[in-house]
């Protein structure tokens, strides 16, 4: 299999998220990409490829899923931070402002002058810390995952978009959860811009998909599934939970299937049966799975319990779906054990596709 990786992930490396009243040092840090890199070339697996996408095409299959407005403040957020107060250069903006738009109905097309208010527009909560090398390891990462796909139209039985930061929280028009570009849905849409009628997003991280959710929500042409922790108790909390089916066109086209903190691999598992049960049912052409690792049981941050070797089946029972895939690199904090479960994963796909 492929892996399409972006160097330039480095340049993203925020400081300080904010949790509980106060900051604290951040989750997503560029040694996870690292490690897993590092597990691919010790195991010799697969094929590793840097994207060499050009800017146009690039710009072209973001905007198939991000508003142009929220493209554009990204590209420029660095800057306007800097020019607040050069004392800025050294510290990451955090949002710390936002709209709420049911309570107020406020004009999506009115947007604010001030900066931070601009931030909150465009975000959704202050734990992804956005830096001077943000939007370029965030662009690398969705060309990994535009190329990725490509490979896939291409023939390939599958590819890996190995890229940070991670994209699934990402939304239309906002980023939050670590995110900023949704990586994986710019793979589905490239792949239905590539011909294929019906597509799947199979979600495996810890924490619902709820950028991927709300990107395909009214549409009848993506389905969407994820598994992860009840959002009653999890993050993100608002999206995720078992009675959001799609909207409008879209209805029925989208599946959450939420279980409980302290979920074990037999019922995870099960979980997956039924996910992939609906992949099928809906006839797919083509899989998107963003993939996290923050299932494993000693992830920091979340609470299923899957070990090392369940990553193995993992990539088993996805490849027996019979379908071209995408993988794309989503969460997993335990950054000693990352790599290893990754690849383990692969591997497993591998073997059984
Ligand atoms: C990203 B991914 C809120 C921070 C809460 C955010 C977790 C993001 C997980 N201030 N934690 O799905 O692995
Ligand atoms: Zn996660």
């Amino acid at each position: 299999m492929k892996t399409f990786h972006n160097p330039m992930h480095q340049r993203h490396a925020g400081r300080q998220e904010m949790f509980r009243g106060r900051l604290v040092p951040c989750h997503e840090v560029p040694d996870r990409l690292d490690f897993v890199l590092a597990e691919l070339r010790r195991r010799a697996q697969g094929e590793l490829r840097v994207p060499s996408l050009d800017d146009t095409r690039l710009e072209a299959a973001i905007t198939r899923v991000h508003d142009p407005a929220y493209v554009r403040f990204l590209a420029g957020a660095w800057d306007e931070w800097v020019a607040l107060d050069p004392a800025n250069a050294g510290r990451d903006a955090l949002p710390s402002v936002w709209p709420l738009p049911a309570r107020h109905g406020f004009r999506t097309d009115r947007l604010p002058e001030n900066f931070a208010a601009r931030l909150g527009r465009f975000s959704f909560d202050s734990g992804s810390p956005l830096m001077a090398g943000t939007w370029v390891a965030a662009r690398a990462g969705a060309a990994c995952a535009i190329e990725a796909a490509q490979a896939v139209l291409a023939g390939d039985r599958a590819a890996f978009a190995l890229t940070r930061p991670p994209g699934h929280h990402a939304g239309p028009d906002y980023f939050g959860g670590y995110c900023f570009l949704n990586n994986a849905a710019i793979a589905a849409q490239a792949l239905r811009d590539g011909g294929h009628d019906r597509v799947a997003v199979l979600d495996i991280d810890y924490h619902h998909g709820n950028g991927t959710q709300t990107i395909f929500y009214e549409r009848a042409d993506v389905l969407t599934v994820s598994i992860h922790g009840d959002p009653r108790t999890e993050y993100p909390f608002f999206l995720g939970h078992a009675d959001e089916t799609g909207a409008g066109d879209g209805t029925g086209a989208n599946l959450n299937l939420p279980l409980p903190r302290g979920t074990g691999f037999v019922d995870w598992c099960k979980a997956l049966e039924r996910a992939l049960e609906a992949v099928d049912g809906f006839g797919a052409q083509a899989l998107v799975v963003p993939m996290g690792l923050d299932t494993f049981e000693g992830d920091p941050i979340s609470g299923f319990r899957l070990r090392s070797g369940d990553y193995e089946t993992v990539g088993r029972m996805l490849a027996a779906a019979g379908l071209p895939t995408v993988l794309t690199f989503e969460g997993g904090y335990a950054v000693a054990e990352v790599g290893t479960n990754a690849v383990n994963l692969l591997e497993g796909f591998c073997r059984a596709a």
